[in-house]
């Protein structure tokens, strides 16, 4: 099993404090910031530009966990600032040059990853599975924060596991990223997850203070060991 890590989703951050919430992540030794990109077409929402990027980086350097939710993966990343140890995802459902785009992303010295959604079955990362350093199981459909998790999707993180493993690429991770509550959490990890989203499910809580909720959730990982 390979180390778990926490990716706490940066759109569900109190944007009038975020200074201080990135510190706060920061102090709880958070290992990636997940830096959601939709673009209202791929999904029915908008989200963070690369100014949010470049601010954020002023007052850390934490790697980032890009996901693209955009119908032209290629094309939007390059307005982001991709730097080596960050990771990168980008949808099988929407990347239509999707090797180009691993290349792109391995050029910038980061880690490729292949988002897949709920609906879409994990046969789908067969061809590209030798050029990947891991894959992005969506536990809910992308677009919105504060949604209940896809239970058949839960099941899938079994399964590319064994795939991964088949094809020889033990050391490719799995992130989970949707409704990452503490038992949702602890479900995940038993079934073979290795970076976990954090969204308002668990760190960014009302009445919660980010180094509770962090601690709580790597406790919750712990239990699915
Ligand atoms: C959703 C997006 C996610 C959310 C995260 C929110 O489309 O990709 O990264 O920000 O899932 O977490 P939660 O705990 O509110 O579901
Ligand atoms: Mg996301």
């Amino acid at each position: 099993m390979l180390k778990a890590k926490i990716s706490p989703s940066m759109m569900c951050i109190d944007f009038l404090d975020m200074k201080q919430q990135i510190k706060d992540l920061d102090a709880a030794n958070t290992e990636y910031f997940h830096i959601d990109v939709m673009d209202g077409h791929f999904v029915p929402n908008l989200m963070l530009c690369n100014d949010v990027v470049k601010a954020m980086r002023k007052v850390s350097d934490t790697p980032c966990d890009y996901h693209f939710m955009v119908d032209d993966a290629e094309k939007m990343m390059k307005w982001y600032d991709i730097r080596p140890n960050d990771i990168v995802s980008v949808h099988i459902e929407s990347t239509t040059h999707l090797n180009k785009a691993v290349q792109y992303i391995h050029e910038c010295g980061a880690k490729a990853f292949v988002a897949i959604n709920p609906g879409t079955s994990v046969y789908m990362l067969d061809a590209i599975l030798p050029d990947i350093d891991g894959v992005l199981v969506m536990t809910v459909n992308p677009g919105f924060a504060g949604q209940k998790v896809v239970e058949s999707a839960l099941s899938k993180i079994a399964k590319v596991r064994k795939i991964l493993d088949d094809a020889g690429k033990t050391d490719a991770m799995i992130e989970v990223d949707g409704n990452v509550s503490l038992p949702n959490a602890e479900k995940m990890r038993s079934f073979g997850a290795d970076i976990f989203v954090a969204g308002t499910s668990s760190v960014f809580k009302k009445d919660l203070s980010i180094a509770e909720g962090m601690q709580n959730l790597r406790d919750a990982i712990a239990k699915g060991e």
